[in-house]
């Protein structure tokens, strides 16, 4: 009988093999996230801005930019200017340094003292290596270095902690009055339906 040639990988030769395809996987995992983020990123970009574009259309129709609790109504439902408020890709979820959620308030003008004169729209970036998001949220003239800020005067603090309860109105809401912390609204297309008086 013909004798097998048994010789195959020896344990040395077989850990080497596995290591090098574990230094592959991880790294094509990295990319693959990486390149996630940064398409989320992308879609933040696009949102922002077209909630701008809204935001501004009813300021130009109406001379007041929407008030913070009633951003769905005059956007959506009165106005048509969108058909729907953008919500964050990962809507609700926290990072280290706060949760991926869109961000609106608007404001009186600080020395005129006209109702809804200013207002700001943030989101939160999520790749760290991207230097153009990261020169974006950092060179936006905005009071928040971890947001990207768009708007009129958005060197105000205009937040929410209501990450979790979008449409709440956190705190007073400032249309018209002074600004302070906790101004903002949360976005979300989800909870629209479950909220009290602002999606109609
Ligand atoms: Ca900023
Ligand atoms: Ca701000």
């Amino acid at each position: 009988m013909k004798k097998l040639n048994a010789k195959g990988f020896t344990l040395i030769e077989l850990l080497v093999v596995i290591t090098i395809i574990g230094i592959l996987a991880t790294g094509a995992t990295a990319v693959y996230t990486s390149a996630q983020q940064k398409a989320r990123d992308s879609i933040r970009q696009n949102d922002v801005l077209t909630l701008k574009s809204a935001v501004e259309q009813v300021f130009g129709d109406n001379a007041q930019y929407p008030k913070t609790p009633e951003l769905y109504k005059e956007i959506v439902t009165d106005g048509k200017y969108m058909a729907q408020l953008p919500d964050d890709p990962k809507s609700g979820q926290a990072d280290s340094t706060t949760q991926f959620i869109y961000i609106y308030g608007a404001s009186q003008d600080e020395t005129t003292t006209v109702a809804g004169q200013e207002y700001e729209i943030s989101a939160n970036f999520e790749n760290a290596g991207n230097s153009e998001t990261k020169e974006k949220k950092a060179s936006d003239t905005g009071d928040d270095d971890e947001r990207w800020e768009v708007g009129i005067n958005v060197g105000h603090v205009i937040t929410t902690t209501a990450a979790t309860t979008p449409w709440a109105v956190n705190g007073t809401n400032n249309y018209g009055g002074t600004n302070s912390a906790g101004d903002g609204i949360a976005l979300s297309v989800d909870s629209c339906a479950s909220s009290t008086g602002n999606c109609s």
